[in-house]
């Protein structure tokens, strides 16, 4: 069983529940991963997904060997019949298969690039590691999504929920940098599959893949889109068009006080690292309305609930 997107979810809702259940009582399984390795590669930078992956794995009973593959792997060919007489000293063909020699479980970081949205779209890195290896892979934020976070997001939004059916807002704020798709997408495609009024607000021009985005209504007056919210869920992303551009910075876009003060008292999220006073004013991150560092927490249990499935299949 490979865990690379949220379809690789059969029962969402079971899984967020397990995951509850799991949180109470972490090391209850801490058999089932005995005398186990999990791979951790990381071609990007980490916090998060880094220290609650290597958790999750310790309370399975797992052992985690991790390697920052973008700074000390050796540069990975990706294309099939290369000439590699060019910087690329080794083929993921042989990477993936000797990686899975050393490991029962690879879990992979590789962002997009954005600047080829073909290759990006093709998730080179991660579907190679998925057709080469001989061991499960987990998706620790691909080109295309990042679904330990969405997981992590279902199971926070799960023990903050309101007693009515919720309204979930996804909404775009400005960042300086260009921002990839990834945490948009796995929430988008983690939010069809729940019970509630879901609107996505950004503004124009930084409309999502559209494969993704389905019939998911988006709202472009932000303030609009507010209106008796129980969630905000903030993230920056570049243009998907005008492929991995910032079309603008709008700072009229950033979370506030005011903007928060629409909505039914909504609790925020972030997947974080968040800019503060870019993309979220100080007021909301340090209100009691955001539960992004119990989001955080829940990365652990997300990673948990994977991985107790890869072991178990
Ligand atoms: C990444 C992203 O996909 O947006 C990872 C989020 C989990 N975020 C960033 O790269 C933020 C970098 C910055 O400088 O703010």
């Amino acid at each position: 069983m490979n865990y690379l997107s949220i379809k690789d979810i059969d029962d969402l809702s079971g899984w967020v529940q397990e995951a509850i259940a799991l949180k109470k009582d972490p090391l209850k399984y801490q058999d089932l991963g005995k005398n186990k390795t999990i791979g951790l590669l990381f071609f990007n930078n980490s916090l998060r997904t880094r220290l609650s992956t290597q958790k999750a794995a310790l309370n399975l009973g797992m052992d985690p060997i991790v390697m920052n593959f973008g700074s000390e792997g050796w540069a990975l060919e990706l294309e099939d019949g290369t000439v590699m007489d060019q910087g690329k000293s080794e083929h993921i063909k042989e990477a993936a298969q000797v990686i899975s020699q050393f490991c029962d479980v690879i879990a992979i970081r590789a962002f997009a690039s954005l600047t080829d949205k073909e290759k990006d779209l093709k998730e080179e890195i991660l579907s190679a590691f998925a057709r080469y290896a001989t061991v499960p892979v987990v998706n620790m934020e691909s080109s295309v999504g990042h679904p330990l976070q969405a997981l992590a997001d279902a199971i926070t939004m799960e023990e903050n929920k309101p007693a009515h059916r919720p309204k979930v807002v996804l909404s775009w704020a400005p960042h300086p940098k260009a921002l990839p798709h990834a945490v948009a997408n796995s929430f988008i495609e983690m939010m069809q599959r729940q019970e509630a009024d879901f609107v996505i607000t950004h503004p124009e021009g930084y409309e999502l893949d559209p494969d993704v985005v389905k019939d998911t209504p988006v709202e472009y007056d932000q303030e609009l889109a507010f209106e008796n919210a129980d969630f905000i869920y903030t993230k920056n992303w570049s243009s998907f068009n005008d492929y991995g551009k910032v079309i603008s910075q709008d700072k009229n876009w950033m979370i506030t006080g005011d903007k928060m003060a629409k909505t039914n008292q909504a609790k925020f999220m972030h997947c974080l690292p968040v800019r503060r006073n870019v993309v979220v004013a100080d007021e909301v991150l340090d209100s009691d309305q955001s539960i992004v560092i119990e989001q955080a927490n829940n990365r652990t249990y997300s990673a948990q609930i994977v991985l107790k499935k890869i072991l178990e299949a």
